[in-house]
């Protein structure tokens, strides 16, 4: 799937400390070890909506990750899916009385907007479930064959011998332990997220769906020895996890309400595939952003969209910032005074940025990349650059050439365009 532009990453001296982050299934901080090449998974849009403000804190999280882990030497390789068929989709178009396809088609295309807006640094692969079938069902197939999945009755299906394929969890070590959950924990919120406990049929509740056999009025692929039908949630994450970075890869990420099923279940079915552990070395999670006091979700419809602020004038850039602001692990609510706020500061940041001296910014540089590898410290280096930019504006400029050096470094370590 076509991804993005992205945008220029300016170099600057010297390089960054290695990165240290919050591990979701360890409960810890660890320091990313990656070798030469870090592998980045992170989980994309079920496109039936406009990209909110809650989407682009979790792409900016991991923007600001891979920027991070470029500046301390190095190269990334990232991997985007597109949920671009699934039941949320499916149930929209019907809503709406539009085509699925065009609807998917509608939402990618804005999402490609706004992070291009955004200075999000694209994907080196963007894939969409539609275009990744062969792969899936070749890994479907494959679970079948090693005796990790099984197949249910379903007398609903549209082929005589359709029938819905899934994982045997029961037969998995390690299920569990990314999200901590007890069984009676998980039961609910696998319910709630997709997932289908009462199933008749299946070996356990949990048991995730691999393949869903064709049912009447739902769009279907040839799954070769599977039958006609389409995948399941996590499948396709772990499929092209597993095929475009291998295991394991250095961060799964994704925002918390992404912990289980969906993360617990790519990582033990990529492990069931592969018959090795673990999927990934780190699980990093963004916070939820709410707003109006609910998680900002799309079935919910409490959104504020980037578009939309695009479209009222706002410079994406205090979009950026606004987000910056918070760190990724503390939730937080969207409301018109962090637009405000941004908005001062980009302008006091522009006017500081624009003379031909400023404050002393040698130390600047090793004390912005410090905040922000340690666990992406964002607002700890959004203060840091306002500090400068008041001394800068007190005292007047000395130093030459400060202003940028620092306008390259706020654009290389957090994306922010002065
Ligand atoms: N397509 C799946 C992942 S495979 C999906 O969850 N799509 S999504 O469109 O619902 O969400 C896209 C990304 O935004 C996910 O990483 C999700 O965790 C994150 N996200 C969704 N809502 C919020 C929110 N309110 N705050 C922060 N992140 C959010
Ligand atoms: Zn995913």
């Amino acid at each position: 799937m076509r991804s993005w532009p992205s945008p220029f990453i300016p170099d600057i001296p010297g390089h960054g400390p290695a990165v240290r982050v919050h591990d979701t299934a360890r409960g810890e901080l660890v320091t990313l070890e990656p070798g030469p090449v870090a592998g980045l998974y992170v989980c994309g849009i079920t496109p039936y909506d406009a990209t909110h403000m809650g989407h682009a804190a979790t792409y900016v999280t991991f923007d600001v990750l891979g920027r991070a882990l470029r500046d301390a030497g190095h190269e990334v390789r990232y991997v985007q899916n597109v949920t671009d068929v699934d039941d949320p989709l499916l149930a929209r178009a019907v809503r709406d009385g539009v085509d699925w396809i065009h609807l998917a088609d509608r939402e990618t295309s804005l999402f490609r907007e706004d992070m291009t807006a955004l200075s999000v640094i694209a994907p080196d692969h963007y894939l969409g479930v539609t275009e990744s079938i062969d792969l899936i069902v070749a890994d479907v197939e494959a679970l079948l064959a090693n005796g990790m999945a099984y197949r249910v009755d379903t007398p609903d299906a549209v082929e005589a011998d359709g029938r819905d394929v899934y994982l045997d969890i029961s037969q998995r070590p390690g299920f569990g332990d990314l999200s901590g959950l007890t069984r009676e924990e998980m039961l609910p919120i696998f319910g709630e997220r997709g997932g289908d406990p009462e199933r008749a049929g299946k070996r356990d509740p949990l048991d995730p769906l691999l393949w869903r056999a064709e049912r009447a009025d739902e769009p279907s692929w040839d799954g070769a020895t599977l039958g006609r039908g389409r995948p399941g949630w996590h499948i396709e994450c772990t499929a092209l996890a597993v095929r475009y970075l291998g295991m394991p890869f250095t961060v799964q990420g994704g925002g918390t309400d992404l912990v289980f099923p969906h993360h617990e279940m790519s990582a033990v079915q990529g492990c069931a595939l592969t018959g090795t552990r673990p999927f990934a070395q780190v699980y990093m999670h963004q916070a939820m952003v709410a707003f109006e006091g609910e998680k900002m979700s799309k079935s919910k419809g409490n959104l504020v969209l980037v578009s939309a602020l695009r479209a009222a004038g706002v410079d994406p850039m205090v979009i950026r910032l606004a987000l910056l602001d918070h760190h990724y692990r503390t939730e937080w609510e969207w409301t018109d005074a962090d637009l405000h706020r941004a908005t001062q500061r980009l302008a006091g940041w522009r006017t500081a940025l624009s003379g031909n001296g400023g404050a002393p910014a040698g130390g600047l540089l090793a004390k912005l990349r410090e905040r922000v590898a340690d666990d992406l410290d964002t607002p700890g280096a959004l203060a840091l650059v306002d500090a400068w930019a008041v001394r800068t504006l007190e005292h007047g400029g000395t130093e030459l050439g400060a202003p940028g050096l620092v306008a390259r470094a706020v654009d290389r370590l957090l994306g922010v365009r002065v």
